[in-house]
């Protein structure tokens, strides 16, 4: 056998057990924080539902970028599509499984723009909007156009109309901020849409597996999906409520026309000649196959039930946070986020995550998201943590 040269790098010449393998990873993974440590507070992902992990290991190999060749998980994707769009009010969906809500925002601004046939597009968006949209623009050469928020953290829906102009290509809304989760005005974003005939993209990457059962359990949220007739798109992720394992968004559209404003002719696949809409070219059967099995196995209650701990979790922290001097709520909670400020809010940052918690106050406040894994005892330590370090400032 001839030696393997190894040429000095980094690259091993010979390989180890594997065994010596997963315990090397081990520990280098060590200082990584895990959602069943209860330690981390400030994500918007979760530990996925056993069941989901169960069928990403079952089907690992399968890629939707070759569908003629998974054509069976094809289908199953176009069934969780139909499902995700049945959800926001749409009797029938076109749209995919994709790796984020980044890809699905892009997805969404590269559809307006296609089909607006202007020489220099502009997109109106909160301020609140997500940082993904800056990648859009850049990406696609659209002028970003922000929107003021009103004192209620919503986009002022005066100020969107104001920024409309004749290279307007659409609006963007929001429904559940990054920051806050607060949801804006859609129904008036859809108005004004209409009115001007542009398409409304709502994106509700972490509200989508909310709002639904929110709304069904009682509470009172304005509507943001495809029963408002200006709305054109949804991103909706998976793997932020939906307990699916990353990567799993979604981008519906209302229209065909949307899908095939930016699909791509891939001739030589096993499918033979397909239009591929996503920007990724091979991407995970397994993580679309999840989101269908998660939907069929919680269905509407299931979802519902996870909803309304979160809820109820919520509003409980957020009445104990206004009992802590010093601390005061951004607002007042409209999803499973509570956001507050502090004095010194540096200071209680580095206190905090000193005791191992993983937050952040990058935004001027900290938020903590109530995702499926964090329970009520984990937040009374934090609450503990919280008034002790700002009684030693
Ligand atoms: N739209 C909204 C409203 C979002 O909040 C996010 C992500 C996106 C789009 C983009 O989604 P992807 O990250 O899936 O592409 N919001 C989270 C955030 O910025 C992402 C995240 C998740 C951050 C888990 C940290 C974390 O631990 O907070």
């Amino acid at each position: 056998m001839r030696e393997t040269t190894a040429g000095g790098g980094v690259f091993p010449a010979r390989g180890s057990d594997e065994e010596d393998v997963l315990k090397e990873l081990e520990e280098k993974t060590g200082g990584d924080l895990t959602f069943d440590s209860g330690k981390i507070l400030g994500s918007m992902c979760t530990h996925p539902h056993p069941l989901a992990v169960k069928v990403v290991q079952r089907y690992i190999d399968r890629n939707l970028g070759d569908p003629g060749l998974h054509v069976g998980s094809q289908g199953v994707e176009r069934e969780a599509v139909d499902m995700l769009a049945s959800l926001l009010g749409l009797e029938k969906g076109y749209g995919h499984i994709v790796s984020g809500g980044t890809e699905a925002n892009i997805l969404a601004v590269r559809a307006f723009r296609n089909l607006a046939d202007v020489e220099k597009p502009e997109l109106i968006l909160p301020e609140s909007a997500h940082f993904s949209f800056i990648k859009a623009g850049e990406m696609l050469g659209v002028k970003l156009a922000w929107a003021r928020l009103r004192d209620d953290y919503s986009v002022d829906v005066k100020d969107v109309e104001s920024k409309i102009t004749d290279n307007t290509i659409g609006i963007v809304g929001i429904a559940g901020t990054t920051g806050l989760g607060v949801v804006d005005d859609i129904p008036a974003l859809s108005d004004l849409a209409m009115d001007y005939g542009l398409p409304l993209h709502v994106d509700a990457a972490f509200g989508g597996f909310v709002i639904p059962f929110a709304k069904a359990l009682g509470y009172d949220i304005p509507d943001f999906d495809f029963r408002l007739k200006g709305v054109k798109s949804i991103t909706i992720d998976p793997h932020k409520m939906g307990m699916v394992p990353i990567p799993a968004g979604g981008i519906i559209f209302r229209e065909r026309k949307y899908l095939e404003a930016i699909s791509v002719l891939a001739p030589y696949l096993a499918g033979g000649k397909i239009w591929q809409a996503t920007i990724t070219g091979t991407r995970p059967g397994a993580n679309a196959l999840a989101v269908w099995a998660m939907i069929k196995h919680l269905g509407f209650e299931g979802y519902m039930e996870i909803v309304r701990n979160a809820m109820e979790l919520s509003r409980w922290f957020a009445g104990e946070l206004k009992k802590i001097p010093g601390v005061y709520l951004v607002r007042e909670p409209v999803l499973n986020i509570v956001s507050f400020g502090a004095k010194e809010l540096e200071k209680v940052e580095e206190e905090l995550k000193k005791r191992g918690w993983g937050i952040s106050a990058h935004r001027g406040y900290i938020r903590i998201v109530m995702m499926p894994h964090v329970r009520r005892e984990h937040l009374e330590e934090f609450l503990g943590d919280l008034r002790g370090i700002l009684k030693g400032l």
